[in-house]
């Protein structure tokens, strides 16, 4: 009896511990969720703070396009060049991320900045593009710099960029012109009459496919304040034109050019990391500038010379501003602090009276001729068709380099792009033995 009941006893306590056991695993296992739920947690709770920001290409993430809907893409693609279904399924404020060097985040600025004007040309843009540039300038800009934004419809004939362009506008917290040219002008003489209708004090000049990010706006404008002769561009990141995808781009590079007078990207060279001490998040001095993105005193964009009136519709205006900005005693800056996302194409989806090839040429006749000295013969060399090309009346913008006393050519080659393929110092130019030089591209 007594051997009974001590048995039932050791059989309690021994069924207690198994319970406890299997509650204590019980208990580690629910916790091994639970940790992992936390591991993931930290995904997980920015999934709660961005809970509006989860449709397609929210923080800049490509958009896939389901296999049943990519034939109806690949049309829709012919009609600006880059993949419109995609663009039309990202909200017109989407999120993006904030790539800017650590460093950039934590610079403070003055707040008596200059205001700006936001001046974008548009030929039969989309919709959805168009309307995502203006969204981010407006989201991602303080108040107080944002004077205005000034759209330049260069003749597009697409209906939906007329009354309904006006009427989305007129809503928007920021006042949007848009103002129309009676016929096709193109990119230069379109945003010079942008310029000539705004009034901030610093013009910025946006192409009409761009997203603007965190804190843009501040440091261009923070340069501008401290020289007026400084111009400044952002660095231009990559919206995939396939994807949409928002991609950084480099701040260890910047714009130079190459003998047939293209514009080209190139590594930082030393010197310049030198110059600012190993600092990324300073300024770098460029070259040249892309052309899409930039902004300038509006003051100063006059003094010397605005553009080229004299070129027609695109294409070597950024290489003749540039060289003016330098050569006429200004700066040309990348601000690495600033990102504005650009898509970029593969193909043009515009066209123009001529041909792209002509205009281009007869651009670069000019630039060559007004700027360039006798170093112009290097590009005559190069593209020999180009001289048969007439580049018209010239006499406006020689006299406007000799007012301003800029520098030769020269000048520019040895002290701001030393790094260019050209050789700075040739003896026998017809020898086609530069040719060798390592000239071409
Ligand atoms: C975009 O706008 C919508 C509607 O106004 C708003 O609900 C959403 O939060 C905005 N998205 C972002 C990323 O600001
Ligand atoms: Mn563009």
């Amino acid at each position: 009896m007594r051997k009974f009941a001590y048995c039932k006893v050791v059989l309690a306590t021994s069924l207690v511990w198994v319970m406890l056991d299997m509650f204590i695993l019980l208990y580690f296992s629910e916790c091994n969720k639970c940790d992992d739920k936390k591991d993931r947690g930290l995904p997980g709770r920015e999934t709660v703070v961005q809970r509006p920001h989860d449709g397609p290409g929210e923080m800049g993430k490509p958009v896939v396009i389901a296999k049943d809907q990519q034939e109806r893409m690949k049309e829709m693609f012919k009609i600006n060049q880059f993949n419109l279904m995609a663009s039309e399924m990202i909200a017109l404020n989407r999120s993006l991320p904030d790539v800017r060097l650590e460093g950039c985040k934590t610079k403070v600025y003055l707040d008596d900045l200059p205001r700006t004007s936001v001046v974008i040309v548009f030929h039969n843009e989309a919709w959805t593009t168009l309307l995502r540039t203006v969204h981010s300038v407006i989201d991602r800009s303080p108040r107080h710099l944002l004077e205005e934004i000034v759209l330049v419809d260069d003749a597009s004939e697409r209906d939906f960029l007329k009354r309904q362009l006006e009427q989305y506008v007129r809503k928007l917290e920021v006042p949007v012109r848009v103002i129309r040219m009676e016929q096709r002008s193109g990119l230069i003489r379109a945003r010079l009459k942008g310029a000539s209708i705004s009034t901030g004090q610093v013009i910025t000049f946006l192409d009409a496919h761009c997203e603007c990010t965190t804190g843009w706006l501040e440091p261009l404008l923070a340069r501008i304040k401290l020289d007026k002769k400084t111009v400044v561009c952002p660095i231009i990141d990559v919206i995939s034109d396939d994807t949409f995808e928002y991609m950084a781009g480099s701040d260890m590079t910047y714009g130079g050019f190459n003998w047939k007078l293209n514009f080209r990207w190139y590594p930082v060279p030393q010197r310049e990391m030198d110059r600012r001490k190993g600092d990324r998040t300073l300024p770098v001095r460029t070259p040249t500038m892309a052309g899409g993105l930039f902004s300038i005193d509006r003051d100063y964009f006059q003094e010397i010379g605005t553009y080229d009136a004299g070129m027609d519709i695109w294409g070597g205006e950024n290489l003749e501003i540039s060289f003016r900005i330098w050569q006429c005693g200004g700066t040309l800056e990348i601000v690495t602090c600033s990102h504005v996302g650009h898509v970029f194409r593969k193909a043009t989806p515009y066209t123009f009276p001529g041909g792209t090839g002509q205009i281009i040429n007869k651009n670069n006749r000019r630039l060559a001729e007004v700027w360039m000295d006798e170093f112009k013969n290097f590009f005559y060399i190069i593209s020999p068709g180009v001289t048969k090309v007439d580049y018209g009346e010239i006499s406006s913008r020689t006299s406007l380099r000799q007012r301003l006393q800029c520098k030769p050519f020269s000048w520019y080659l040895e002290n701001v792009y030393p790094d260019s393929q050209i050789p700075r110092y040739y003896y026998s130019l017809g020898e086609r033995c530069f040719l060798s030089l390592n000239l071409l591209n």
